[in-house]
């Protein structure tokens, strides 16, 4: 089954269908705007990376007709007169410098970083009544395609994009959205529904991320429905071991970057994520980078070994060795995909 056949529409229309499908079927409709998004300094560290990169940390506001939501981010930048590149990584952690993102590395290599705690956003589990979530659902029942987690933290990825368009030091034409595992999966979510980043990177998002759901090895729907139903919409659960029928696969939601870039990160040891079928989801999106007349992945005929990268295409994938983590190792593939640009 084609992805997109040009014959038929353009582009723009079947990509709309396509986020409209992976909205409706799996991750639910993203909330809307806030009716006002503001921000306030709430602290300042000017020695931070030796003072070359100054750490601020920033409380951002959006205001809704239901109430008012706060989050913190990190804004990293470093110090000199240009503007540049950057990425808004979605972390785990709410501090800098964390063990899944080096700062200092990041800035030394030219770019600004801007990252976010999903849990300020909204909590890890099935409670729909904190944070963001907290205000859209506001006591009403979850209809089977509203917003399940990853859509909000996706959401809030957004808001920062909206912050960092008020930066003059970015330079708003490179900005790359970045996560690993679940939010490796709101990462490509992310770049998917926002065209304002010109690349979305998945580390080792694997199952109703970056891999191929159709013969996925490690985690399945079932698994992840039974274990994280909340990252998803109540839709989801129609396609527990029903892969097949699926109207879609986890390639739509990479096809959906283009011609914007994507990059799929993979470790080896990763066997719950699934290499394999990480990879395959590239081959398969490439499909609509190639009907635009680009590059998607390109690779060799066989299936990639640990220490492989490839960053030639519009696609750009690596088979990291070792466990799932978000190392230096992958940030500094990502960086060197991004620099070629
Ligand atoms: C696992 C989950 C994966 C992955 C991972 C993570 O337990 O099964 O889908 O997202 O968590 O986020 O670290």
């Amino acid at each position: 089954m084609p992805i997109w056949n040009p014959q038929d529409k353009d582009w723009n229309e079947r990509r709309s269908e396509i986020i409209n499908i992976l909205c409706n079927e799996e991750y639910g409709f993203l909330p809307p705007k806030p009716e006002k998004l503001s921000w306030e300094v709430v602290e300042e560290d000017n020695r931070f990376c030796a003072g070359k990169a100054p750490l601020k940390k920033v409380l951002l506001k959006a205001d809704f007709k239901s109430g008012s939501f706060f989050f913190p981010i990190c804004v990293c930048i470093p110090k000199a007169q240009k503007k540049y590149p950057f990425f808004v990584h979605i972390n785990f952690r709410d501090n800098v410098p964390d063990k899944y993102m080096p700062s200092e590395e990041i800035c030394d290599n030219g770019f600004a970083v801007l990252s976010f705690c999903y849990k300020d956003v909204t909590s890890d589990d099935n409670d729909f009544s904190n944070g963001l979530a907290g205000i859209i659902y506001n006591g009403k029942a979850r209809k089977d395609n509203d917003s399940g987690k990853i859509a909000m933290w996706s959401w809030a990825a957004s808001r920062v994009m909206d912050y960092a368009q008020t930066l003059t030091e970015l330079d708003l034409t490179r900005a790359t959205i970045v996560g690993h595992s679940r939010l490796g999966k709101t990462s490509l979510l992310t770049g998917a529904t926002d065209e304002r980043f010109s690349c979305a990177i998945s580390n080792e998002s694997g199952c109703s991320g970056a891999a191929i759901s159709r013969g996925k090895q490690g985690e399945t729907i079932k698994n992840i429905c039974n274990r994280f139903p909340y990252w998803f919409c109540d839709n989801y659960k129609k396609y527990i071991d029903k892969e097949f029928d699926m109207p879609f696969d986890q390639h739509f939601l990479l096809a959906a970057i283009a011609p914007r870039k994507v990059y799929v990160a993979s470790a080896e040891e990763d066997l719950w994520a699934d290499p394999v079928s990480e990879f395959l989801s590239c081959v398969a999106a490439s499909e609509v980078f190639e009907k635009m007349g680009l590059d998607g992945l390109i690779h060799n005929d066989n299936l990639p070994e640990a220490g492989e990268v490839f960053h030639k295409g519009n696609i750009g994938y690596h088979l990291r060795a070792g466990l799932h983590f978000f190392s230096r190792e992958d940030w500094l593939h990502f960086i060197e995909f991004l620099k070629q640009k």
